[in-house]
């Protein structure tokens, strides 16, 4: 959790109370929860709140504020927190660590929700497995915590660490982040959860139902029906512990960038690329597809190329191109296995994308790190953290603008070229309308890729932020029409976005709505997480 100083004014220190809450039933709430956490486990102070804010706010006012915020040290005192906001109608919004960087951060959805801030003081690695290769976590692990639980063990064992790794392995994998290595698709590798539900039972997900089961972290299903899943991108319940499976550390590894020269070599770069990932070798990692903002911004600021207005011209992307040996797309992928095994890959993927003009194949032994060449910075750290080290490079993109933040733009994609060039030239096109840079990258899984746009503004300049937020309404709506979902949103589109998923008169909504009302009949949960009301504050334009 960020501990940055608010974003809020002194004036605006206001207390935020959650709806049809009266002040004498929050704090008769508020003093329940001391009772069962202690008095120090409970901030109403709005300083100590405001600190919960969106480290990146797509509004100027109070939407997505806290009032409070309780710390659980406890399964059992997670049950009770849940038991009191059931008695008293209060909304918790349950996160582990809260970082979530583009999605809404550690905020709740529902102005004057109590955050359950369930990771900071459960964070212990329970359980870690080298003859297996899993661990059993609670959600206040991070990336690096769990690196450092392996490294200390010394087993051979990688983590699949995301862009950035300050955040919680547990919290990520629920809100379906994505990392590198072959087990990049992070919500196939969860074995096994430990849940409260929104009304303080106590469920165990798989084999941890039989009792005295050694096979919780090794088969995730079990008997019947498996419903982990519900439990990610959801307010179905607040997960306590987490198995998650590991890979194990392949004898070598190397890294590959190449680099492309036109923006419209995307269709090509895509078509070869299919057939050499859909098997799974010779490319066996999630390979990523960045344009030339994305890595410009790792080692350069936006001023050192362009200060006019408007989005910057093409003269000056030849330049960014020309100086930082990089191409408009930046190709990076890792392979792995024994040395005569990784070498002929290389080979094959060299060859396969070579066909293109221009295309410029380099690997971490080609083109080491150095000062004088800045080209070379993306590759090693994608080698990194396709190796299974966790890094926080990529937060370098924030600086490309002065004050920098991002709204995340995500829709889903065939690996397909058509495709691809489509949704570039559908968020480029509209990106260029509000002056922004078009800073991308597509990450590509077996048989769809993930294209993520960052929208950098300047979180200080509420016009931008503005403009941004709106872009992103627009290109939501745009994507729609074209038959595009996304997979991920923050809180102030989650509701547009579930709304395109609408087939059979919203039969995915509906279908969420009776398990949320079933579940969660005081509808207290994450209320209005992932565009998923419950009964009682549906409709009312929260
Ligand atoms: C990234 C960012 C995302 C995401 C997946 C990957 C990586 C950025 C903002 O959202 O959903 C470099």
């Amino acid at each position: 959790m960020s501990t940055s100083t608010t974003t809020r004014s002194p004036s605006e220190l206001a207390r935020v109370l959650p709806p049809d809450v009266s002040a004498e039933s929050f704090d008769a709430a508020i003093a329940a929860f001391a009772a069962i956490l202690g008095a120090e486990w409970v901030h109403v102070e709005p300083g100590q709140v405001s600190v919960y804010d969106d480290e990146f706010p797509v509004t100027g006012d109070h939407s997505y504020t806290a009032s409070a915020v309780v710390f659980p040290g406890s399964t059992a005192e997670v049950q009770q927190i849940v038991q009191v906001a059931n008695e008293y109608l209060i909304p918790l919004h349950a996160i582990s660590t809260g970082k979530n960087l583009g999605y809404g951060g550690a905020a709740p959805r529902v102005a004057g929700s109590v955050v359950v801030h369930v990771g900071k003081r459960l964070n212990k690695v329970l359980e870690l497995n080298g003859k297996y290769g899993y661990a059993l976590i609670e959600p206040g692990v991070t990336f690096f915590d769990l690196y450092n639980a392996i490294q200390d063990a010394g087993y051979p064992l990688w983590i699949d660490a995301p862009d950035l790794s300050w955040g919680s392995v547990v919290g990520n994998i629920l809100d379906r982040g994505v990392g590198y290595t072959p087990y990049g698709n992070h919500s196939l590798w969860k074995s096994g959860l430990e849940i409260v539900l929104p009304d303080g039972d106590l469920l165990r997900t798989g084999m941890g139902g039989l009792p005295g089961s050694n096979t919780w972290q090794l088969f995730g299903p079990s008997f019947g029906p498996q419903p982990d899943n519900l439990f990610e991108q959801s307010n179905f319940g607040i997960v306590t512990k987490m198995g998650i499976q590991l890979m194990g550390a392949p004898p070598a590894a190397e890294t590959f960038q190449i680099t492309f020269e036109n923006a419209e070599d995307l269709g090509t770069i895509v078509d070869i690329m299919l057939p050499l990932r859909i098997n799974m070798a010779p490319l066996q990692n999630v390979p990523v597809l960045r344009n030339i903002f994305l890595d410009a911004a790792q080692v350069s600021e936006r001023s050192d190329w362009y200060t006019g207005e408007g989005p910057i011209p093409d003269d000056i992307v030849e330049k960014m191109k020309a100086d930082l040996g990089l191409g408009y797309w930046n190709f990076y992928g890792t392979v792995y296995g024994p040395p005569p095994v990784v070498e002929q890959y290389l080979q094959i993927i060299e060859a396969a994308f070579s066909q293109i003009p221009g295309a410029k194949f380099h690997t971490t032994q080609t083109r080491p790190h150095s000062d004088s060449d800045r080209g070379a910075h993306t590759l090693h750290d994608r080698h990194k953290i396709n190796t299974g080290i966790p890094t926080v490079e990529e937060a370098n993109l924030l600086n490309w603008i002065p004050d920098g933040a991002h709204m995340g733009f995500s829709p889903i994609s065939a690996p397909d070229g058509a495709d691809a060039l489509r949704q570039f030239r559908m968020v480029k096109k509209r990106a260029d309308s509000f002056s922004k840079d078009y800073a991308a990258q597509f990450i590509i899984g077996l048989r769809e890729m993930h294209h993520i746009s960052l929208l950098l503004y300047t979180k200080t300049d509420a016009q931008q932020r503005d403009d941004t937020l709106r872009l992103v309404h627009e290109l939501i709506d745009e994507a729609a029409e074209n038959g595009y979902g996304e997979y991920r949103a923050h809180h102030a589109w989650a509701d547009q976005v579930a709304g395109t998923y609408s087939f059979n008169d919203n039969a995915q909504r509906r279908f969420n709505e009776r398990i949320k009302d079933a579940l969660d009949p005081n509808g207290i949960l994450n209320p209005g997480k992932a565009g998923i009301w419950p009964a009682r504050l549906r409709g009312r334009g929260l």
